[in-house]
């Protein structure tokens, strides 16, 4: 098309310097709608890739994004059901996923959305041998562990979305609890993402005073009970938002967009996100993702930081990754 610009003294724009950079995200339904806006008000990317089976919910949510250009940073929108608009991604967030049907058991429904990613990811990664895949579809941790087998890429370029967000709800709680600002809360959730998580009270700091020594030293009761319900609360918390609107979307769209940008921007900030966790924290059982405390930047998992753990927390830690290896040997994959 022929420039709205005049060049100034008809010298010829300079070619651009920087490559773009591309995200896609596969799955146009309420998470990855969700993720797909946050995205792009945090001005992350200059092209999002959609990808959905559903065409008439994909061009229309690719419409209505595209609509709000005029109060968005500048970014190229495009949508299809063929994979191959993905070609080139930096980052690849996928959240498509079977839903749940009534009556059937979890096991049914991972066994359903494995068979869907043995469609979806090998030319995922085919088309884009460079990117940061990042699972967001449930069960994320032995999703995750599926998505690094069938893509072929390595280890540190697959994480899954993990406990990023049951440790978000932790903060908020404990924030909430104590009124403070959730940023000064440092406090991580471990583990499986959902019922298995393990909560690190040993760790927890606000504005950089551990909290436990802290309620010791103050002779204040040690409010264990109180604790405990902080953490039920954290479990509970999707249960009650899907049972309260249907679906969850916000808290994990923000989520992930914080992943993107730790990642795109080379952040190399820490996050407790789903990584291949052989090796780490007494994990040896075998082959299993879940979530760590990971050092993230642009080239996906830069390394795991060394909490130290109470033999309680280490042990219930090991648990979870056992439970999710019981289920990842029924897939046999
Ligand atoms: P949804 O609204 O049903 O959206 C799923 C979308 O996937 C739909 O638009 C489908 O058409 C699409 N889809 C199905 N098959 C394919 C395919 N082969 N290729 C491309 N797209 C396809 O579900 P919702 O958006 O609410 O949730 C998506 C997934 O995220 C589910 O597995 C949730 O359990 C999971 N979540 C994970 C969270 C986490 O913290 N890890 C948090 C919230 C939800």
């Amino acid at each position: 098309a022929q420039s709205f610009f005049k060049p100034i003294h008809g010298a010829l724009p300079p070619p651009p310097t920087t490559r773009n950079t591309k995200i896609s995200v596969i799955g146009v339904g309420n998470v990855g709608m969700a993720i797909a806006q946050t995205i792009l008000t945090q001005d992350l990317a200059d092209e999002i890739a959609l990808v959905d089976v559903n065409p008439d919910k994909l061009r229309g949510e690719m419409l209505d994004l595209q609509h709000a250009a005029a109060f968005l940073p500048r970014t190229t929108i495009s949508a299809s059901v063929d994979h191959s608009c993905t070609v080139g991604s930096d980052l690849v967030i996928v959240t498509a996923g079977a839903r749940q049907l009534p009556g059937e058991s979890r096991l049914n429904l991972l066994q359903r959305n494995v068979s869907l990613f043995s469609k979806i990811i090998p030319p995922l990664s085919a088309g884009s041998p460079e990117t940061v895949m990042m699972i967001v579809s449930n069960p994320v941790d032995i999703l995750t562990y599926v998505a690094w087998k069938l893509s072929g890429l390595p280890a540190n370029r697959v994480i899954g979305s993990g406990t990023n967000l049951d440790s978000s709800r932790f903060r908020f709680l404990i924030a909430d609890h104590l009124d403070v600002n959730a940023h000064d809360v440092q406090a991580y959730i471990m583990g499986e993402h959902g019922d298995s998580s393990v909560a690190l009270w040993s760790s927890i700091s606000v504005g950089g005073v551990p909290i436990l020594s802290f309620l010791d030293r103050q002779q204040i009761a040690y409010e264990k009970q109180t604790l405990e319900n902080i953490h039920k609360e954290v479990v509970q918390g999707a249960y009650e938002v899907i049972g309260l609107k249907g679906y969850t979307s916000w808290a994990i769209g923000y989520s992930v967009s914080n992943l993107a940008r730790t990642i795109l921007r080379d952040q190399r900030k820490v996050h407790p996100v789903s990584v291949l966790a052989k090796g780490f924290y007494g994990i040896n059982g075998g082959e299993v993702f879940l979530s760590l405390p990971t050092q993230l930047g642009r080239s996906g998992v830069m390394g795991v930081t060394s909490l130290h753990l109470t033999e309680d927390e280490s042990q219930q830690l090991q648990k979870s990754a056992m439970t999710i290896l019981e289920v990842q040997s029924e897939l046999g994959i």
